[in-house]
């Protein structure tokens, strides 16, 4: 916790430096909020071993950070710090986050308008006193509050692949205890929503208190909503909030189908119940009067639903022990978590025509890396090895072009160089007899006009030639439309990485229609990207769907920008079978030969 808050008054720092138009200084400020978010020891504990040369091991400190990094921990906060606040005394956390609104924009914001804080930003849009400031806009002040509505909508969701690493670790501390007889994470968790509200955890067990004891006294826990004998409900301190019910073994199955959800879907399956003369709740699938199959007359079900009472009497248990079970009772093949929000999965289930969904372990390659030729943090080679330890098979490197100066992009001169490096890795990878294989790639800029930021010459040389947007995201439907139109035209671009450029609960997508962009795909035979990285995730899964039956090819990368990364691809397939992929509907489950045979087939 120390860290973070250290963290955030470094980068507060670099922003009001910012704001002043002070050189380089704000940079380094930046580099040591970065690295004390990563650091795995507390400063405190760094701090009390090994003093102020301890702080100075962690990169980017020098002298002066270090004795403002002792001043917070005797203090509790920083002068400098405090200074910079008195003089512009904004809530920067909240501003700094709409889109579009950088530190000088902040500071002319509060000087001629006295903005302090999300609330006077959105009033002062509203009363439209933003669009006459100098160096704003009408188009500006629609900005600022079409991001605020977008920061409302997401308060309080957590980004699944951001927090599942949480997830895991407290399934892990509850699933070692000894009354434990089963744990599993339900809920939209299970789902692999792109966004959680909180967790709902499911554990079979015979003696529930210890268990319940236990959840609510864990060290990360700071608040306890509810304690109860087979419930409860606690707040831990990165915010999230978790429930817990332990249910007898002969429940499980309802109840991992109840608190699985969705909702919808729930309700949908509860209706199919019904009308079989069943009733379907938490505690499992019920008949009515004798025998195993009995059914109940539809006035008797609805009488005892609407009393909400546990099943007495006359209803028998006849499933609810298992998930498959249930599905099988009410005439439905077994529908996979991911596919329950009630979008045609209880039809398709009915009918056995249901996906055959792609697997977690089906990807052989990843067809966007980055490395530290651009903005990557690893080389080529430890990204191979990181890859091959992931049990894939080839990669693409594929870094940033020319154009994007910031990260260092690749221009003709230097991708021919990276090519010799990676002929260099792959001749090291089999003279040790791994069959591992590096393709030369690109995330290759698209140019406003559509244009590519390579010349032709070289981008038909690739393996894997990838084509992006990452600027003018503000261009009207029909131009954006255009302009990605344009690139997919161009015979040597193989696939459009991060396709519609959303950034969940932080960048909108830009305006596409999807249609088009499909349709297009479809005659020239390009890839569309699943990206994996958690908060970007384009494709939505309905966007998916609409491939899927159009017969558009998709890709599933990480965009990987350090070995870290490549877990990632988990979330990538999540998001491929929420939106039904089938093995066959991504090119990267395919070898090697037949994944560039399919690849390098374009239509112009
Ligand atoms: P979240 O937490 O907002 O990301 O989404 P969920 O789906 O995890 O929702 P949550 O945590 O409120 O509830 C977990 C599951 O419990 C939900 O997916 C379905 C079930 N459930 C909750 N409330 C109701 C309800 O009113 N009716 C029915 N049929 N099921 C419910
Ligand atoms: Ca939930
Ligand atoms: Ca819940
Ligand atoms: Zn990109």
């Amino acid at each position: 916790m120390l860290n973070q808050e250290l963290a955030k008054i470094f980068y507060e720092i670099a922003l009001y430096l910012q704001m002043d138009e002070v050189a380089f200084k704000p940079q380094a400020y930046e580099r040591v909020g970065a690295s004390l978010e990563n650091l795995s020891q507390s400063v405190d504990s760094i701090y009390k071993k090994e003093g102020l040369m301890g702080l100075e091991k962690i990169p980017g400190v020098g002298r002066g950070i270090a004795e403002k990094i002792i001043e917070y921990l005797e203090n509790g906060q920083i002068d400098e710090h405090e200074k910079l606040k008195k003089k512009i005394p904004v809530n920067l956390e909240e501003l700094s986050a709409i889109e579009g609104l950088g530190p000088k924009s902040i500071k002319k914001l509060y000087h001629k308008l006295g903005v302090k804080n999300r609330e006077d930003l959105e009033s002062a849009a509203r009363k439209h006193k933003i669009r006459d400031l100098e160096g704003f806009g009408e188009k500006s002040e629609e900005r600022v509050l079409k991001s605020i509505e977008f920061l409302k909508k997401s308060k309080g969701r957590f980004i699944l692949g951001f927090i599942m690493p949480a997830v895991r670790e407290i399934e892990n501390q509850l699933g070692r205890l000894k009354e434990t007889k089963k744990i599993v994470v339900a809920g939209s968790v299970r789902r692999r929503k792109e966004t959680i509200g909180d967790v709902d955890i499911l554990i079979v067990s015979d003696t529930p208190r210890p268990l319940m004891d236990f959840f609510i006294k864990m060290p990360e826990v700071i608040q306890v909503w509810a304690h109860g004998e087979t419930k409860s409900s606690i707040k831990l301190q990165n915010g999230l909030d978790i429930d817990l019910r332990v249910v007898p073994e002969k429940s499980y199955g309802a109840a991992l189908n109840y608190f699985t959800g969705s909702k919808e879907h729930n309700i949908a399956l509860r209706e199919i119940a019904i009308k079989k003369g069943y009733k379907l709740n938490e505690y499992g699938l019920f008949g009515y009067g004798r025998g195993r199959a009995s059914r109940g007359s539809t006035s008797q079900i609805l009488k005892s639903i609407r009393e909400e009472v546990e099943p007495r009497k006359n209803w028998r248990q006849i499933a609810g022990t298992t998930e498959e079970e249930i599905y099988k009772l009410l005439g439905l093949d077994y529908i996979e978590p991911e596919l329950r929000e009630n979008t045609g999965e209880i039809e398709a289930a009915k009918a056995d025509k249901l996906p055959k969904l792609i697997n977690y372990s089906n990807l052989q390659g990843d067809l966007q890396i980055q490395t530290n030729w651009t903005d990557g943090k690893n080389s080529i080679e430890e990204m191979a090895r990181a890859a091959m330890e992931a049990g894939l098979n080839y990669i693409a490197i594929t870094d940033h072009s020319k154009r994007l100066a910031m990260t260092g992009g690749l221009d003709e001169k230097k991708i021919q160089k990276q090519w010799q490096e990676i002929d260099r890795v792959n001749k090291k990878l089999h003279a040790s007899g791994f069959k591992f294989h590096v393709l030369k790639g690109s995330e290759c800029d698209i140019l406003k006009d559509g244009s590519l930021d390579l010349p032709d010459e070289i981008l038909s040389k690739l393996d894997v030639c990838g084509a992006a947007i990452h600027s003018y995201f503000n261009l009207s439907r029909k131009d954006q439309t255009e302009r990605l139109k344009r690139a997919m035209r161009n015979p040597n671009v193989d696939i459009i990485f991060h396709p519609t450029g959303r950034k969940i609960q932080s960048r909108e997508p830009y305006d596409l229609d999807i249609d088009e962009i499909i349709k297009t795909a479809k005659e020239t035979n390009t890839i569309l990207e699943v990206d994996s990285y958690p908060d970007r995730l384009d494709l939505k899964d309905e966007h998916i769907r609409k491939c899927v039956e159009a017969g558009v090819m998709l890709a599933i990368d990480s965009d990987a920008h350090s070995v870290s990364h490549l877990p990632y691809l988990e979330y990538g397939i999540a998001q491929a079978r929420r939106g039904w992929c089938e093995k066959k509907d991504i090119i990267n489950t395919r070898p090697l030969p037949e994944m560039l045979k399919l690849l390098k087939d374009k239509q112009e």
